[in-house]
């Protein structure tokens, strides 16, 4: 029986009852996609993911890859490669890739909706065949040079493995610490020195080659390779040379290897690799020889499509995960057997129950199942700002509006998609199982295991709370925080839900107030560094609680907007009151318990103090 337990039916809510994709489907550049057609892509998906791809979920944790340093490999069990190559057989990884380069149109909102069910069931398989994506990346960035173009066709007809090369050793969160370095040659290509480490999916034997796409910083040419991520330049480096025109291999190795692989605590199976560029002593010697992608020092803009597609993934990774392990957490739930209803406690000869029965029990399901909708419905909000985006592109125009939306909500979905989800993983669904739910014979404790890396890479929930209000609000004036906030007041003064959901919204107008007032004294807080600029520490203080308090607050929102629309199928005949009686009650449950902490939060950013930052190191 398959480990994964999807949630189509929610997953077909978002898309076609409360954000109504269907409207732009089969139109426009998605006239190819209609909603039937997306109807049934979800539905094969779904069944590939179930049946096929959660088939090596185990094994492949159970037996990982083992490095061998003789030979600088790393190959996946079969039972890994038996999914993997199922789902290249059957297709759908070209979705969203462009069409010029042999992808097939598809709008960002069925991309993640197909992408939860990958990522819930076995998620490094979706890890490994992103090198279609990342050509994606390149042909973007070509700038028109044929070669370059032609590689991306290469990556996607070929379908070979990509990895995004940025961290070294003592270059993690700060990327621009890099010292991996460029030199030219004088045919055009440039040779490549240095160490990255923690690269994602930087050898095995699935694919027949492995395009690098690596920081680097130039050298040997005047004025060039500064310092700071500035100074970075983006090169495409293969692990096999490759015939330009044709893509095929030429049979010659570049100077690549990966020279070790992590032993990591989950997420066995997707190689973490130290990747050893241009050193005489490894491998056969050879220099690595790359090509550099569009302009000098473009590398960081260039490298943050990749970073921003993956932030977004590690995000969808974490929600996939809580949603299954909810979902097997209720089954687990309805069948055991263990003590009487609270209300017989006292008779000893009483009817054992179900936990099903005991309140504890259903505060720790609805807390699952609300949280789990509420993440899921956060991640389809923002895969339909990105198809606006798209939708804008393809007429020639720049929706801007869209893009500062999607910037803002990247760092939600990811650092308060993750953090959420792992704790509630490890807290709730693990605990609903009691003593069982530390053993291997249930699959939580590798959920938890698995899930706990989305915290942290891809930037760290650190790196998502400084990125969130630096650069998604301050740097962007708080256009689009206006704007949603501005979504957020409407829905509040709509009246929806018809008088059910009243108090749900005065709930929802507290918190959005408390959180918009911690925006304004953080903005304070930062003014005054112009001053005093040790008053910067005080707004490091709270980035992370501002980034989760702002992710309560739109995630209540979202949920409440489905219970509106699930109020209204109620009020009428539906077959599916059960699922709708579940929306409504998700949304009030997560308002009441988590929307009055925002107004604790507020008082604990405004007391917060320098003591912390002026304290002795010895002190702690
Ligand atoms: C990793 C791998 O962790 C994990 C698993 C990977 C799985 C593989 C699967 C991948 C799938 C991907 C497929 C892709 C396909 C795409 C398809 C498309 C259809 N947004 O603030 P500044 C830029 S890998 C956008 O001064 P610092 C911007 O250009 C390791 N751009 O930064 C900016 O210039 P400007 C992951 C942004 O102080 C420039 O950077 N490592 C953003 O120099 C400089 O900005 C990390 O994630 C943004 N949010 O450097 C690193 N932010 O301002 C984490 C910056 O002029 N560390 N830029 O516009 C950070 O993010 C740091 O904040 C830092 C700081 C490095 C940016």
């Amino acid at each position: 029986m398959s480990h994964y337990k999807s949630n189509l039916r929610d997953i077909e809510f978002n898309l076609f009852e409360l954000f109504n994709v269907q409207e732009y489907l089969g139109t426009g550049i998605y006239e190819e996609m209609d909603a039937d057609t997306a109807r049934d892509i979800l539905a094969e998906v779904e069944r590939i993911a179930r049946e096929d791809l959660a088939a090596s979920f185990v094994d492949a944790d159970r037996n990982p890859p083992v490095f061998d340093p003789a030979t600088n490999t790393a190959p996946v069990p079969a039972s890994f490669k038996k999914s993997y190559d199922t789902w290249m057989e059957a297709g759908f990884w070209s979705l969203g890739v462009p069409e010029e380069i042999g992808g097939t149109t598809a709008p960002p909102s069925l991309v993640w909706t197909t992408g939860e069910m990958i990522l819930g069931a076995h998620a490094p398989i979706w890890m490994y065949c992103t090198g279609p994506f990342m050509g994606s990346v390149v042909f973007k960035n070509a700038n028109g040079v044929e070669r370059d173009i032609k590689i991306a066709k290469h990556m996607v007809e070929r379908q070979w493995g990509a990895t995004m090369v940025l961290t070294e050793p003592d270059a993690g969160s700060d990327v621009g610490a890099g010292k991996t370095f460029a030199t030219p040659n004088e045919d055009g290509t440039w040779n490549i020195s240095g160490v990255k480490r923690f690269i994602t999916s930087a050898e095995s034997d699935l694919q027949e080659n492995i395009v690098h796409l690596v920081l680097a910083r130039p050298k040997g040419v005047e004025g060039v390779g500064g310092p700071g991520t500035k100074g970075l330049s983006l090169f495409l480096v293969p692990k096999y040379h490759f015939d330009v025109e044709s893509g095929e291999l030429t049979g010659e190795r570049n100077g690549v290897y990966v020279t070790n692989v992590e032993h990591k605590m989950g997420l066995k199976i997707s190689n973490t690799c130290e990747v050893t560029f241009g050193d005489p002593q490894v491998g056969g010697g050879e220099p690595a020889r790359g090509w550099l992608l569009g302009e000098v020092h473009d590398g960081i803009r260039q490298m943050f499509d990749v970073i921003e597609n993956a932030r977004m993934m590690v995000g969808t990774k974490a929600i996939a995960t809580l949603s299954t392990g909810y979902l097997n957490a209720l089954e687990y739930a309805k069948e055991r057997v263990q003590g009487a209803d609270l209300t017989q406690a006292s008779d000893k000869t009483a009817p054992r129950v179900t936990i099903t029965h005991h309140p504890d029990v259903r505060r720790s399901l609805m807390t699952q199942k609300s949280f789990a909708e509420a993440m899921r419905s956060l991640v389809v909000y923002t895969s339909t700002w990105q198809d606006k985006v798209q939708i804008a592109k393809a007429a020639g125009e720049k929706d801007e509006l869209a893009e500062a939306v999607n910037d803002l909500l990247l760092p939600i979905v990811k650092g308060y998609g993750s953090e959420r989800s792992w704790v509630l993983l490890g807290t709730e669904s693990l605990q609903t199982f009691g003593g069982s739910g530390f053993l291997q014979e249930y699959p939580i404790e590798q959920y938890v295991r698995d899930a706990k890396i989305d915290t942290l890479y891809e930037g760290t929930t650190a790196i998502q709370g400084q990125d969130f209000f630096f650069r998604k609000i301050v740097k962007d004036q708080g256009k689009a925080l206006g704007h949603l906030a501005g979504e957020i007041k409407a829905f509040i003064e709509s009246g929806a839900g018809n008088g059910r959901l009243k108090n749900e919204r005065e709930l929802l107008a507290t918190a959005l107030a408390d959180a918009e007032a911690m925006v304004g004294l953080m903005i304070n807080d930062l003014m005054s560094a112009q001053d005093e600029i040790k008053n910067i520490y005080k707004v490091g203080l709270n980035t992370t609680r501002l980034l989760m308090a702002l992710g309560d607050v739109v995630c209540a929102w979202l949920l409440l907007r489905g219970a509106e629309v699930a109020l209204e199928k109620l009020s009428g005949d539906t077959a599916d009151k059960a699922f709708y009686e579940g929306k409504v009650a998700a949304a009030q449950w997560f308002a009441q318990l988590n929307l009055p902490r925002i107004s604790a939060e507020l008082k604990i950013a405004q007391d917060a103090s320098l003591d912390v930052m002026e304290l002795d190191e010895a002190a702690f």
